[in-house]
């Protein structure tokens, strides 16, 4: 990485790109020009040349951790799945991509979806499925519509369906939609809503590796976990971990948000700094404003203040510093963000999409939105900091999933990082950034 950063100094370093490498390149309609782009070898490869579990080495041997948030080992996640006992197992994309300023999964699906057909289908050989979901959100009508005609091409050119580049193995796939619920992007949600139930999560575990899709073992992958698959495999490890950091080697695909020049989508390696995202893809602050906080990972994302900026951005070096990088939406707020106003604003998200099934989170989530309206209007006392707290602990210990687990979890940094400001609603009743309305200016 500080090879690619030096060998770029003084120019804006152009993205590493793996996983977009094709977005905006090819026809997304057109198979042909995705078989042109290096489209079908990886599969090809993997179909006529290697054993399911030669496939799985590879993909631990190149270190790939989940890109959906929680950064777990992908091989080892398939390594569980290949070894479930039973014949009928299913491969799931989870692209339910919902959580507030991600959209990078969006992206992937509307400019590349072939790449994610031909990583299930490699993903299916390896772990010993026949048959795969994608679910995509429900808003993304653009990126369903190109998953259905590269299905169609897809079966028309023998790349899915039976016999597969003449062998024996056989993968079909379906498309469903989501209808607009956030907690259908939790994995066990998810299943219960392709199995026509109501989305509410399950209890984990036992987890979807050996009770996934209809009770049967399930390999759940987000999509842009899935789009480094054939790359991987039509490198090799080795090649792979040439990019990132040692223990979370490859890209991070990230959308900017906010008080920055520039707001998109970048793919880098992993392991740059947040400042030099701000600085170099967000071209500076806006308005010459100061940097106060980013939160990651959109809403249950932690809150990244400016003495955090320089710490590399890798799921290893996160974790130590106690934040988590989630699903890569960074959100940029400069000096004139209210941290009471931001609290309050996610916390609203969580109340209302919380599912209601378990009480810590269907009762917490809107008790601290309540607590954090009050401080916001002046109304706040100081016992409401403890009591804001305490429903953290209760959301991140009692909760069901990872939804009511996280809720929390803004809250939490805020009180660490910006209590006084948070006090001074309470003990001055003022804003001290002006931002709540209901507060004057200090
Ligand atoms: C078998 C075990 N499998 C863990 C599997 C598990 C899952 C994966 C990660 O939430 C996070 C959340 C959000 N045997 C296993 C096992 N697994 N132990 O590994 O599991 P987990 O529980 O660590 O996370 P999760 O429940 O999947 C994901 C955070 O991501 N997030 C989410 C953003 C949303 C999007 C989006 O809209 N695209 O990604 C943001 O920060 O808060 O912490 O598959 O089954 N022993
Ligand atoms: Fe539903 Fe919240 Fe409980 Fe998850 S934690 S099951 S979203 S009520």
């Amino acid at each position: 990485r500080i090879a690619w950063l030096t060998a770029r100094k003084g120019t804006l370093p152009a993205e590493q790109r793996i996983v977009l490498e094709r977005a905006g390149v090819i026809d997304p309609a057109n198979i042909e020009d995705y078989i042109l782009h290096d489209g079908y070898a990886a599969l090809g490869k993997v179909l006529t040349s290697m054993k399911p579990e030669e496939v799985i080495a590879e993909v631990q041997k190149s270190g790939l951790k989940g890109r959906g948030g929680a950064g777990f080992p992908t091989g080892l996640k398939w390594s569980f799945v290949a070894k479930a006992p039973g014949t009928k197992k299913y491969v799931i994309c989870n692209a339910d991509e919902s959580e507030p300023g991600t959209f990078k999964d969006r992206v992937i699906l509307e400019g590349d979806p072939h790449a994610i057909l031909e990583a299930m289908a490699i993903a299916g050989y390896a772990v010993g499925a026949d048959e795969g979901y994608i679910y995509v959100r429900g808003e993304y009508a653009l990126a369903q519509e190109r998953l259905a005609i590269a299905i169609a091409q897809a079966k028309e050119y023998g790349f899915l369906g039976k016999n597969i580049f003449g062998t024996e193995f056989n993968f079909e796939i379906h498309v469903h939609s989501g209808a607009g619920a956030y907690i259908c992007g939790e994995e066990t949600a998810l299943i219960e809503s392709i199995e026509g139930k109501r989305g509410e999560p399950r209890a984990r575990p036992p987890y979807p590796t050996t009770h996934g899709l209809w009770g049967k073992p399930t390999l759940v992958n987000n999509v842009e976990t899935l789009a480094n698959i054939p790359p991987i495999l039509r490198n090799g490890a080795e090649w792979y971990r040439k990019f990132g950091t040692p223990s979370s080697p490859g890209t991070k695909v990230y959308t900017i948000l906010g008080n920055v020049n520039n707001t998109g989508l970048i793919e880098v390696p992993m392991g740059i700094t947040l400042r030099e995202v701000i600085a170099i893809y967000g071209r500076g602050m806006k308005n010459g404003r100061t940097f106060k906080l980013a939160q990651t990972g959109g809403s249950s994302g932690s809150v990244i203040p400016a003495s955090l900026q320089d710490t590399p951005m890798d799921f290893e070096s996160y974790n130590k510093a106690g934040v988590s990088l989630g699903s890569g939406a960074l959100l940029i707020c400069d000096e004139d963000t209210c941290v009471v106003d931001l609290a309050k604003v996610l916390m609203n998200f969580f109340r209302r999409e919380s599912c209601g099934k378990c009480t810590p989170c269907r009762i917490g989530t809107y008790r601290a939105y309540q607590i954090l309206q009050r401080i916001s209007e002046g109304q706040g006392v100081l016992k409401d900091l403890d009591e804001l707290l305490s429903l953290s602990e209760n959301l991140v210990n009692l909760s069901n999933c990872g939804l009511g687990q996280t809720a929390a979890t803004p809250i939490k940094d805020i009180l660490k990082y910006f209590r006084a400001e948070v006090e001074a609603h309470i003990r001055l009743g003022v804003c001290p950034t002006g931002v709540c309305t209901m507060l004057p200016e200090k």
